[in-house]
């Protein structure tokens, strides 16, 4: 299997699929095309038909979008419980990941996953206010009903986990000031090796991609 991603300082999609085929010890090759160069879209679609990244590849299967890669992977690996066991559980678990693929612009385009960067705490907009305040009741909520059995949404870690992982990056690169029970889940989140592996990849990249800095 191959994953093809963009650069990890600023690629929050990628980020999510590599975090969870890390985090259940999948063995992958991986593969990081460079955002925004002028060879980017081609290489890219050499592999992509959407011209973006994450690609998942499997032999003569070729898998885009995010929560289809993840899809894949639970299908593929049917012993592992990449979305939860629980069938209400798994429910919500698809509920809050879809609800994150088709939304949340207002903080993404506010506040871009940005490795390499620490931000002081400072509004930004109503429009990510609401949001965080959204997706803070949705884990809030899972952490309450199903968390029971551990530190993440579901409990264990869950595909679930890994699609909020860009924003457990922002809350805290962006200062977010945080309830006690949200901050100890970003904690938890921010304190696994995968986490620590990504963010150290990011560190080790020097390009520089315009369009994802905030100005401050
Ligand atoms: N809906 C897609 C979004 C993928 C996406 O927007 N990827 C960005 C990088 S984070 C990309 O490929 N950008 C390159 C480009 O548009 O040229 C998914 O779920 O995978």
């Amino acid at each position: 299997m191959k994953l093809v991603i963009g650069n990890k300082r600023y690629s929050s999609w990628s980020l999510r699929p590599w975090l969870l085929l890390k985090h259940a010890g999948i063995e992958f090759d991986e593969q990081l095309i460079r955002l925004d160069e002028p060879t980017t879209k081609a290489e890219i679609l050499a592999v992509s038909p959407s011209g973006r990244v994450p690609c998942l590849i499997d032999g003569g299967i070729f898998v885009w979008e995010t929560l289809a890669i993840i899809e894949y992977v639970a299908e593929t690996h049917p012993h592992l419980a990449i979305w939860p066991r629980d069938r209400a559980a798994r429910a919500v678990a698809r509920a809050i990941s879809n609800e994150m693929h088709a939304g949340f612009m207002g903080l993404r385009s506010a506040c871009p996953m940005n490795l390499r960067r620490r931000f002081a705490w400072r509004d930004r907009g109503a429009a990510a206010a609401n949001d965080v305040a959204r997706i803070t009741q949705l884990w809030r909520d899972a952490r309450r009903r199903f968390g029971q059995d551990g530190p993440f949404l579901f409990g264990a870690f869950s595909a679930a986990d890994a699609m909020y992982a860009p924003v457990v990056y922002r809350l805290d690169g962006y200062s977010w000031p945080l309830d006690a029970d949200i901050a100890a889940y970003v904690a938890a989140m921010l304190d696994l090796p995968e986490m620590r592996a990504w963010r150290d990849g990011a560190d080790q990249e020097p390009w520089i991609v315009p369009s994802d800095e905030v100005p401050e």
